[in-house]
């Protein structure tokens, strides 16, 4: 097969990862921006290398003609949560979505790998459209918990040191690291409820915050300096306090002074 060949037959999984990648970052965002919790806390992405595609065809005996439709993950997402329970949420979201189509699904978080490899896969079908017109195309998504991506990472890293031949005591030793991430992230999940608590009052702060701020932005044009500078003390006041009922009733308050200027400016 030719070179050029290669980057054309891979260009669409290349759309596919960048597009999905965007698309899990706009779910994250959205949740943040509404101050909620995000069941997402890091999409990553990528395509596998010509050479990585090679090993593999290889390893599994796969003929290269027919590698499109063997391997399912040319085109890779991985979604990172922060609890277990996050992972069954982002699973629900990628059934849920109109442009995914799940064809296949493997839960090695219930019955982990032999390595001790532990993430939830998805093998998803997603539309592109290329100059060529639209082409349908598998893609791996691997959702898991922080904890569960720092294993994976370490031991991709020694699968590759050592050509996929870890010797017996590392392997151990990543086996004991495995068992230990199972308690961590079932730890995790017992306090899961005050770290949420605590992450949804600092997103509903800063989102409070961020509309007070725009609420003086937008005053400016229409009151003098005097008036501007007393708001502004009055929300450092209350921003002090770091009481949040009383900052929302404060950008309650503005949202009604702001509407009444602009009324008012737009009769002048
Ligand atoms: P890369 O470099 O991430 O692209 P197989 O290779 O036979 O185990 P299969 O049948 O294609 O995999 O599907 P499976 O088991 O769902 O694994 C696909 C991908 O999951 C792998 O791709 C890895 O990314 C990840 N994975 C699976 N098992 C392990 C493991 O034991 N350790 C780590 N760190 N990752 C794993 P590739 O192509 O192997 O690698």
């Amino acid at each position: 097969m030719e070179i050029m060949l290669w980057r054309e037959l891979l260009e669409p999984y290349g759309m596919a990862v960048d597009e999905l990648m965007l698309k899990f970052t706009q779910v994250r965002d959205g949740y943040r921006k509404r101050g909620l919790y995000s069941p997402i806390e890091q999409v990553d992405g990528r395509l596998k290398t010509i050479s990585s595609i090679l090993d593999k065809v290889q390893r599994k005996n796969i003929e290269i003609d027919h590698f499109e439709e063997q391997l399912d993950d040319i085109a890779g997402i991985r979604i990172i949560c922060q609890f277990v329970e996050d992972i069954e949420k982002v699973v629900e979201i990628i059934h849920d979505r109109e442009d995914l189509k799940v064809i296949s699904e493997k839960d090695y978080i219930t019955e982990s790998k032999d390595s001790g490899y532990r993430s939830y896969h998805m093998i998803v079908l997603y539309k592109v459209h290329t100059i060529d017109g639209p082409r349908e195309v598998k893609v791996e998504i691997q959702i898991r918990t922080l904890a569960m991506n720092f294993w994976a990472t370490v031991e991709h890293s020694l699968q590759y040191k050592y050509d996929r031949d870890i010797p017996d005591e590392i392997r151990e030793r990543l086996t004991n690291a495995s068992d230990a991430i199972v308690i961590l992230d079932s730890e995790m999940s017992y306090v899961r409820q005050e770290i949420l608590d605590a992450q949804n009052s600092f997103l509903l702060e800063a989102n409070v915050v961020s509309d007070i701020l725009n609420n003086i932005q937008n005053l400016v044009r229409y009151s003098n300096k005097r008036e501007i500078k007393k708001i502004q003390d009055e929300f450092f006041r209350i921003h002090k306090t770091g009481n949040i009922k009383d900052l929302e009733r404060f950008n309650k308050e503005l949202d009604i002074i702001a509407e009444g200027r602009r009324a008012q400016s737009l009769e002048e």
